[in-house]
């Protein structure tokens, strides 16, 4: 019998136009061997799939969602509001945007009751989506949990070499 996993990670994103910024992330996912699911919803271009989206997300196996917007970036949010699934959002800077400064505080600043967890603005938000998705999944999964234990010390190793190449 042939087992297909499904994915336990959505990584949602507003448009095309973020999947430069967010390959880093579903990238980072797959660094830790795990395959997300990617769509492109947007929730104000198209909010009837965004709610679909998140109404069965669970249903379908969905364990983690990370939504990605840019400008007035509501899709986390949204998602959020429509789901008890944990919601990860990362704000994007978007040319046509104010730097990102409009995702940030249209992503983080969520009404008491509906939290999203918001990253810091673009790659490096979302890469640590990623990497706070394996920490959530890692609770109920012991593999991961000892590639998480791995990946940090391999961080600190990094960083001891470059350290050890300029103090001499
Ligand atoms: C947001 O508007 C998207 O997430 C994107 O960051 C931004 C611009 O979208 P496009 O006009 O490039 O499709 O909803």
């Amino acid at each position: 019998m042939v087992s297909e996993k499904r994915p336990s990670v959505a990584v949602v994103m507003g448009s095309d136009s973020d999947l430069k910024v967010m390959e880093s992330c579903v990238a980072q996912l797959r660094e830790f061997g795990v395959e997300a699911t990617v769509r492109v919803i947007s929730a104000h271009r198209t909010p009837n799939i965004a709610a679909e989206f998140a109404e069965t997300a669970q249903s379908k196996g969905i364990s983690v969602i990370i939504a990605a917007a840019g400008m007035a970036a509501h899709l986390a949010g949204a998602l959020a509001a429509r789901s008890t699934l944990p919601v990860i959002g990362v704000p994007l800077v978007c040319e046509a945007g104010l730097g990102g400064m409009d995702a940030l505080l249209s992503t983080v600043q969520m009404p008491p009751g509906v939290p999203v967890a918001s990253m810091g603005v673009g790659k490096a938000g979302a890469k640590n989506a990623a990497i706070l998705a394996v920490q959530i999944l890692a609770l109920k999964d012991a593999e991961l949990a000892r590639k998480l234990v791995e990946f940090r010390s391999k961080q600190e190793q990094a960083v001891r070499e470059k350290d050890a190449s300029l103090s001499r």
